[in-house]
Order: C-alpha cells, then sequence, then structure tokens
C-alpha cells in the first residue's frame, strides 16, 4: 500500500534547514551557504523507501522583509508551510526561541498542524544549553517529536524521519520513484552557481546576486550552459570579478566541477556579469530573474 507525507522545512534563516533536507535524502538538492538568506524559493526534496514517500519542502528561512525579493521569500516561506501534513520547524539549538518561531507555532495552533522541532547543531551546544532550549520550546507548542540533531554530521538525521514516518498516509506517490527533487537542471545549475559565489564573497553583495541562465543546451555528452549574473551596483561587479577575473574563474571552475558530477557530462559553463541597480527593489525585476513559482499558489500539494 502505497502512503505518502508532505513535510514543510521551516525556521530562520541559516539555522541549517537546507543541510537538513540533504542530509535525509542523502542527496544535495538544495544549495547551503554561511550566509543568511541562502534559499530563495521552495525546493522539493523527495524521499522514497518501500511503499513511502516523502515529499520534503524547503523554503527560505524567515525574516522580516526589506525589498521586493524579501517580499517573495516570505510569501514562498508562508506558502511552503500551508503545504505540510506536518511542519518541521528547525531552530538553532543554541538559541530561544524568537518571534518567528512564535509565528510558526501560532500557524500551528490555528490550523491544527502537527509540529516536529528540530534542534539542530547540537555540536556547537553542551548538555545544558539542549535542556534549557527544550523547555522553552515545550513552554510554546506541543510538539510531536523534538529531535536533537546535528545535520552537518548527520547524528540522530534518521530520528527525524522515523518520527515523520508517524504521519505518512494512504495515498498515491506524486513523483516517480527515481526523482530527488522537483527542480529542473536549469534551475539547479543556477542555484549551483549561485551557491559558488555566495561562498566566494563577503558582506552585502552576495545578497544583491542572481543568476539567470540564458543558455542550457545538451549534445553528445557535453552541456553547454551561458548564465548571466546579475548585482546591484559597478563597485559589486568589480567584485565578482575579481583581480585578474580571479573570482569570476573561481567560481566558474568550482560550478562546472559540480555540474560535471551532477550531469555526467562535460559542462562548458559561460558567465557574464551585470548590473540591474536596485533589482531587488523591483517586484518587476525579482520575479524576471525567477523569482514567480508557482510556491505562491497556497495551500496545493503539486
Ligand atoms: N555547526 C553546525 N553547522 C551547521 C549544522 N547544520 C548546518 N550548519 C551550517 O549552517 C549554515 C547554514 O546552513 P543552511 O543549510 O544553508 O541553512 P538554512 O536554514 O537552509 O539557511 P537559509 O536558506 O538561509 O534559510 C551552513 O554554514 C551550514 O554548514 C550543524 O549541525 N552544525
Ligand atoms: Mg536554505
Amino acid at each position: 500500500m502505497k502512503k505518502t507525507v508532505f513535510v514543510s522545512i521551516v525556521g530562520r534563516p541559516n539555522t541549517g534547514k537546507s543541510t537538513l533536507m540533504n542530509r535525509i535524502l542523502g542527496e544535495k538538492v538544495a544549495i547551503v551557504s554561511n550566509k543568511p538568506q541562502t534559499t530563495r524559493n521552495c525546493i522539493r526534496g523527495i524521499l522514497t523507501r518501500g511503499d513511502d514517500q516523502y515529499v520534503f519542502i524547503d523554503s527560505p528561512g524567515i525574516h522580516r522583509a526589506r525589498n521586493s525579493l524579501g517580499d517573495y521569500m516570505m510569501r514562498a516561506a508562508g506558502a511552503g508551510m500551508r503545504q505540510g501534513d506536518v511542519v518541521m520547524l528547525v531552530a538553532d539549538v543554541t538559541r530561544a526561541p524568537s518571534d518567528a518561531e512564535k509565528e510558526v507555532t501560532e500557524y500551528l495552533r490555528k490550523s491544527g498542524t502537527p509540529g516536529v522541532l528540530v534542534l539542530n547543531k547540537i555540536d556547537t551546544a553542551d548538555r545544558e544549553i539542549i535542556a534549557r532550549t527544550i523547555a522553552s520550546y515545550a513552554a510554546l507548542f506541543d510538539w510531536a517529536a523534538v529531535v536533537p540533531v546535528c545535520a552537518k554530521s548527520g547524528k540522530n538525521v534518521g530520528e527525524v524521519t522515523d518520527e515523520l514516518s508517524a504521519f505518512l498516509r494512504e495515498s498515491e506517490w506524486f513523483y516517480p520513484d527515481d526523482s530527488a527533487t522537483d527542480q529542473t537542471m536549469r534551475q539547479y545549475a543556477s542555484e549551483i552557481i549561485r551557491e559558488k559565489l555566495l561562498r566566494a564573497l563577503d558582506k552585502e553583495v552576495p545578497h544583491g546576486i542572481a543568476v539567470v541562465i540564458e543558455e542550457y543546451r545538451e549534445e553528445e555528452g557535453l552541456t553547454s550552459i551561458r548564465a548571466e549574473i546579475f548585482c546591484e551596483r559597478a563597485s559589486h561587479k568589480r567584485i565578482i570579478v575579481g583581480k585578474n577575473g580571479e573570482i569570476l574563474k573561481k567560481t566558474g571552475t568550482y560550478a562546472r566541477e559540480e555540474l560535471e558530477k551532477v550531469t555526467g557530462t562535460r559542462v562548458y559553463l559561460d558567465l557574464w556579469v551585470k548590473v540591474k541597480e536596485n533589482w531587488r527593489e523591483s517586484a518587476g525585476m525579482v520575479a524576471n530573474f525567477g523569482y514567480d513559482r508557482r510556491d505562491l499558489d497556497g495551500g496545493e500539494k503539486n
């Protein structure tokens, strides 16, 4: 008998939501960085085991939006949360609940959706801190389960899926059993390039970057990709390109290596850097850069 469960992964920025999803899937589906607000869209990760299919919905970290891109990300986070049969709140174990987490529990209470709390980054906390954080979250909501984990090493992550299995219900699957994500290779390529830039760059620059795939062509074991990297200022463009083009070259090399592994082909990557002043302030440009997906439709499951 086939069973399915939709699991919304929500929480503040940088708590390790995407790391945890990748770890559960045993495969990299969502990009990860040490900068907050890495994830901008809802990204589905699919785990099929025997008759059971788990559909995870990774979402942007909950924060106060300061521009049109932020507005989009918060609408996506809300839509992602409403798609789950169960909501998995991922929080940093060293931090007390903040307004963002309280907003989530408020939604759970109103909608009657069950919540599983995952306290991540236990490698950075001692037992006393873990116990204190568990107590402050227990006072907030009647969690179906509380699981302290280290998503980075994988410690206790198996328990998360065990707890979620209680919410599987009889249903046809929504994805073939060999799918790991709903993203197209084109979308994934743009995310991989953005990840390498997030890792190479500091301060304000990475937040103002969008990557648009202009061309994606696969023929005879070679994938040719032309991508435009948009940033918000001419000074940012100089930083992205780097001295003698070094940063851009490195970004291209890392992205190409990873894309070659994923596609199983050779990859030719052509990167161009362009300036679109303050694009994050413009709803139109935000949409043009790909932040206009169906994630915002609301409560539907597919
Ligand atoms: N020490 C430690 N770091 C972790 C752990 N899990 C994730 N991280 C790090 O936390 C940072 C953020 O990870 P992400 O998975 O991108 O976090 P996120 O919640 O998806 O962030 P947004 O997409 O910005 O909302 C990265 O530098 C991860 O390597 C963990 O268990 N321990
Ligand atoms: Mg993320």
